[in-house]
């Protein structure tokens, strides 16, 4: 194993001076802010250092690796780990390293709300408090929605502004017929007049699931299993302002569950798109889903289970990344109910609320 230190006026000169030095397989072991007249960093790197058993990787360790780790090795080796992790989104990113006092309270505080290092910096950047924090945060999730095609608005529903045919998509199991239910019974008490559509003949039992809840709320459902009969079902419901259309759960990386759902946008009807993510779920696989997703037109992102989301921070992520606003948050299984309209200041709170810390 090979150590050097290298001495550059910032941390990205250090890194370029690391990878020219040592290759790109180095290991940033520490690196250090030098104060004084003419500040500099110091970087420690090292070349041959085998990351994944913390060893150095010599011709010995080669042939006879170790099986049984010692502790300080594991913690050493996630620590590389993590560093390098963030390292690379730094330079990614193109940030540097300079976080001193407040600022780097400011970012360990977002990132232990899960927010990513690189939203938490510019955030960081930004803000000079909490509550500037707070607010560009609030500002930042004020997303308006983008205006469809002048094609859809000239489509056949437009003459009738307020009537909304509203689609619920998203992963599997994460919330769209319970949510579509709860949505169902918010519009009934707000006299409007509603029908429910369900595209969803893939699933055993998601005809049953949704038919108790047409049933317990009163309100008329069409099961169809294709665009013609999708069709037939909204002229049937031509008297109502409100459609709720359920769809089915799969893996986005599917083409054909995608390429089927965009089967019913180029019907060309004026579909209003809502995404359905849970915050249960792991950030680094909502971010993966959206990206599936995003070839279909998404108008809102809503938050489902945040009752069981340990954080937050991902809402934020996915914003930020997407630039989609969020339509609700669901707080729960509770039908009606359990459900919250949230503007960005309230979304912000939650945020930066939930979660330790
Ligand atoms: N804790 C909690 N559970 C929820 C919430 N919303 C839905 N659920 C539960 O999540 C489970 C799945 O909900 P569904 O509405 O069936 O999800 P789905 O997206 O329609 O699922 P598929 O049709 O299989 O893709 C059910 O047990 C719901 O009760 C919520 O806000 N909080
Ligand atoms: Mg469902």
């Amino acid at each position: 194993m090979k150590i050097k230190k290298i001495r550059a006026k910032n941390f990205s000169d250090a890194l370029a001076q690391v990878k020219k030095e040592l290759g790109s397989d180095a290991v940033i072991l520490s690196s250090e802010d030098r104060k004084g007249n003419r500040p500099y960093v110091e970087v420690t790197a090292a070349m041959d250092y085998d990351i994944e058993t913390g060893a150095a990787f010599t011709p010995e360790t080669q042939v006879a690796p170790s099986n049984s780790v010692p502790d300080e090795f594991m913690d050493l080796r996630n620590e590389l780990r993590s560093m390098r992790d963030y390292i690379e989104a730094m330079k990614e990113s193109g940030f540097e390293l300079k976080l001193h006092g407040e600022r780097k309270s400011l970012f360990d505080f977002l990132r232990e709300k899960s927010i990513k290092d690189e939203y938490a910096l510019s955030l960081v950047k930004r803000a000079g408090d909490v509550s500037d924090v707070e607010s560009i945060m609030s500002d930042d999730l004020n997303i308006v929605r983008q205006s469809r095609s002048p094609q859809l608005i000239q489509s056949s529903f437009s003459s009738d502004r307020n009537r909304r045919i509203i689609m619920l998509i998203g992963p599997t199991g994460s919330g769209k017929t319970t949510t579509l239910a709860k949505l169902a019974s918010m519009a009934i008490r707000e006299g409007k007049k509603v029908a429910m559509i369900s595209i969803d003949t893939y699933k055993i039992g998601a005809a049953e699931q949704i038919r108790i809840y047409s049933r317990m709320i009163g309100i008329p459902l069409d099961i169809v299993s294709d665009r013609d009969g999708f069709r037939k079902s909204i002229s049937r419901f031509s008297d109502k302002d409100m459609l709720l259309v359920d769809t089915t759960g799969q893996n986005p990386r599917d083409t054909k569950y995608i390429d089927n759902l965009r089967a019913f946008y180029d019907m060309n009807l004026p579909l209003e798109t809502q995404l359905l993510l849970s915050t249960s779920s792991d950030c680094e696989f909502l971010m993966d889903t959206y990206k599936y997703y995003n070839s279909l037109p998404i108008d809102y992102v809503a938050f489902t289970k945040t009752d069981e989301a340990v954080k937050l921070g991902s809402i934020y992520n996915l914003c930020s990344l997407y630039q989609k606003p969020v339509a609700y948050i669901t707080t729960g299984q509770r039908v009606p109910g359990n459900i919250e309209f949230v503007d960005s200041r309230k979304l912000t709170n939650l945020i930066l609320r939930t979660g330790s810390a």
